[in-house]
């Protein structure tokens, strides 16, 4: 099918030209692939879904991708050329968004009847650059004229306060694997204007809801405004889901009181907490008694919880409500009385003594499920986060170890490795990711183990190229590739990492010329009010200017830092990577997704004993991962007794203060802003919130002997095809499996 007229597409045109006719060829396979049906659907409602570029992922779902490459290569065109035309939406930030798109990409291969919910943002999360040395926010307009969004008839009244809003929904196809499709909607307003934005930075007036609602996600909170806009927002996401999943579930036949026959949701963290309450006004204005609207409702939601970070379980004074959403003001009221009725422990309450609103509270009490996303994360809610909880539901938690789409992380972003196992298993891993455990049978094969690292030489060579283009840095393709690319976060210590840096480049200095040089590769967007991240930005960014242009040092030392790092970036990386950085503080990563993915590709993971990384230490074994720091009783311990300090570590080790005083020494200075540096140097010294210092030395001394590891190739390639092997279990295709399984019965 569509032989003649992909071969016509390749032959003719710029770039760009063969970009919009694939897309447009594209859209119509969509179209003959069909819809998937079922009575029964689950919603998946998210703040985020950060979807990536989607021509190459939609062609390979759809069994065309090899056609396209075939005949552009003989038209002297490469995918990756016509890849570069296509914007990337940047409807996510990290890790909570790449799931919900790998979950839909699951949903879909698995045939099941899903889709997602959310937020049309016309510019998105911003758009990285960098000045002096320092991140600074510009929009990422994202929407053109022809795209894979597409406008529909259907729009839905939503109610603020004293004004009423008219909804507009998109959609985005969402193809799955060798199966048809299902859709990703997202809601805007035709009134959104983006004219509105100031300057070339971020900056808007956040009191004009009717032109701001959906510019950005997650616009800057850090005023009462900005608090109120995500109220605004959440609220409007969660009315436009509910009215549709009503509508829907009307259109095949409900009654409404067996909704929950027709509906699931899946709430994604406590941002569409408000679903509840809503759905329940909803059923009640259509004539539904109270209590039997709030069986319904709780009947047919399940809430994931992403993290365990005390700022990022929301909650709101109840002004906020009465402003934003006074309708739903006596419902949340009527769950909370509803709840001390029946429990008289403060800590489970929704509503507290303060008149704040516990949105994650709603979602446990009024829920059929609670999970959380790998085995240690979900044993932290029921042990300690959550314990209150755990204590009157226990049959409610449940865990659902996190997992990532094959198709995107393996077949898409590399593709010699795919070609490659294919030839040596066949292609069942494709569709049954525990398959590759086959490739472990050629772990004594020198020939299969020294292909599979010539394919990672090539994809580094790859990557070198880009970041000589894209970044104008020159890094030497035969170093070892250490990447940490995620989120900036203090608790995913990329200051630790700096520190291990500083480290390195003392030693050199001092004429320790190591034997294989190291490339240190960040990626990674502070948000826009969140000054100690960006100081961490800052310092990454000056030690990259320090000694890069330092000859004694950077022929054994560079430093990248990604400019706008973001799923196509990925994509890139990560089949490039050697070795993969997950060292947050135990205890605080509830998951990680990017571990899976460097596993997946061949890196070996630096890492603590912390979320999924557990559990891929347990399938590939102590020989084939590199284990430190301290565990996450012991964490916990540390806060529980607040015995932590910085500065006694600090004191009692002078090897670890030359590396912190290091940041605020005169060449720091030289290349940096003081004041930055100075608020990060005091910060790690007195707070430290995340006890850098804690492990910062064990992971030096780790790192150093991974890279000596790393010379002995014979044995890296074992470790190498053992986590691909092993990676298995990682696939989104599982976890999706699980959750229909235990909660969504469809
Ligand atoms: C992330 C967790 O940090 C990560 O460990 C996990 O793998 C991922 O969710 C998927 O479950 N959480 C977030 O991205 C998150 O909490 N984002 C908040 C800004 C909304």
């Amino acid at each position: 099918m569509f032989e003649q007229e992909i071969e016509s597409i390749a032959a003719g045109g710029s770039n760009e030209e063969i970009y919009y006719n694939l897309l447009n060829l594209t859209k119509r396979a969509i179209d003959q692939k069909g819809r998937i049906e079922g009575k029964k659907k689950v919603y998946y409602i998210s703040a985020e879904f950060l979807i990536g570029k989607l021509l190459s992922n939609n062609l390979i779902n759809l069994g065309l991708y090899d056609q396209v490459n075939e005949a552009l290569k003989k038209h002297g065109k490469t995918m990756a050329d016509i890849e570069e035309i296509e914007p990337e939406p940047s409807l996510g930030n990290g890790g909570l968004g790449r799931l919900a798109a790998c979950f839909l990409d699951s949903i879909a291969t698995l045939g099941l009847p899903g889709d997602g919910v959310g937020l049309n943002y016309h510019l998105g999360l911003f758009k990285q650059v960098f000045e002096q040395n320092m991140q600074k926010e510009t929009p990422n307009p994202w929407i053109q004229d022809q795209s894979w969004l597409r406008r529909t008839d259907v729009g839905y009244p939503v109610i603020f306060h004293n004004k009423t809003v008219q909804s507009v929904m998109y959609e985005i196809d969402v193809t799955g694997y060798d199966n048809k499709v299902n859709t990703l909607k997202l809601f805007d307003l035709d009134s959104v204007d983006d004219s509105i934005v100031q300057g070339d930075g971020i900056w808007f007036d956040k009191d004009e809801i009717t032109k701001n609602l959906t510019l950005f996600l997650y616009p800057d909170d850090s005023d009462v405004q900005g608090q109120l806009l995500r109220i605004y927002q959440q609220y409007f996401m969660v009315s436009n889901a509910a009215q549709l999943i009503i509508d829907e579930a009307l259109a095949k036949g409900s009654t409404l009181y067996d909704l929950p026959d027709y509906a699931v949701v899946q709430i994604n963290d406590t941002h569409p907490t408000m679903v509840i309450p809503e759905l329940i006004r909803l059923l009640v204005n259509r004539g539904i008694e109270m209590n039997d609207a709030i069986g319904i409702v709780s009947r047919m939601c399940a809430y994931t919880n992403h993290t365990i970070l005390a700022e990022a379980l929301e909650k709101w004074p109840m002004w906020y409500l009465e402003k934003v959403v006074p309708q739903l003001v006596p419902i949340i009221k009527m769950l909370d009385v509803k709840v001390k009725e029946k429990y008289s422990d403060p800590r489970v309450a929704i509503i507290d003594e303060n008149n704040t609103v516990h949105m994650a509270h709603i979602d446990i009490h009024y829920s059929t499920s609670v999970n959380g996303v790998a085995y240690l994360h979900t044993e932290i809610l029921k042990n300690s986060e959550l314990k209150p909880f755990y204590d009157l539901y226990p049959q409610k938690f449940n865990n659902k170890t996190n997992g990532i789409t094959f198709r995107r992380w393996l077949l898409h972003c590399n593709h010699p490795l795919t070609d490659y196992i294919t030839d040596k298993i066949g292609a069942d891993f494709k569709k049954d990711a525990s398959k590759l455990e086959d490739l472990l049978k050629y772990q004594g094969d020198q020939k299969v183990l020294d292909d599979i690292y010539e394919i990672k030489r090539r994809k580094k060579k790859e990557l070198a190229a880009y970041l000589k283009e894209k970044e104008n840095i020159t890094v030497d393709e035969n170093s070892v590739f250490d990447v940490q690319v995620k989120r900036l976060h203090e608790y995913k210590r990329q200051q630790m990492n700096a520190l291990y840096v500083i480290h390195k480049y003392l030693d050199i200095k001092a004429g320790n010329k190591p034997k294989t040089p190291v490339t240190v590769i960040f990626g990674a967007k502070a948000a826009p009010a969140y000054t100690i991240a960006k100081d961490i930005i800052h310092l990454i960014l000056c030690l990259s200017e320090l000694i890069n242009n330092d000859p004694e040092v950077s022929p054994y030392l560079k430093v990248v830092m990604l400019e706008n790092y973001n799923v196509s970036y990925a994509e890139k990386v990560i089949p490039a990577a050697d070795i993969s950085e997950q060292i947050s503080l135990a205890s605080k990563e509830a998951s990680g997704t990017g571990n899976m993915k460097f596993m997946l590709n061949g890196a070996i993971t630096l890492g603590t004993e912390d979320g999924a990384n557990v559990e891929i230490h347990q399938f590939v074994g102590d020989d084939n991962i590199y284990i430190f720091g301290k565990s996450s009783e012991e964490v916990i311990e540390h806060y529980a007794k607040a015995d932590y300090s910085a500065e006694a570590i600090y004191d009692a080790d002078p090897e670890i203060a030359k590396l912190v005083d290091f940041i605020i020494s005169k060449e720091m200075f030289a290349v940096g802003n003081k004041k930055s540096l100075i608020r990060l140097y005091m910060e790690l010294l007195t707070k430290d919130w995340f006890m850098t210092l804690l492990d910062v030395k064990e992971y030096i001394q780790v790192k150093e002997k991974m890279l000596a590891d790393y010379a002995d190739k014979k044995a890296w390639e074992k470790k190498m095809i053992v986590n691909i092997a092993k990676a298995g279990f990682f696939s989104s295709d599982r976890t999706i499996a699980q959750y229909n399984e235990d909660i969504w019965h469809l």
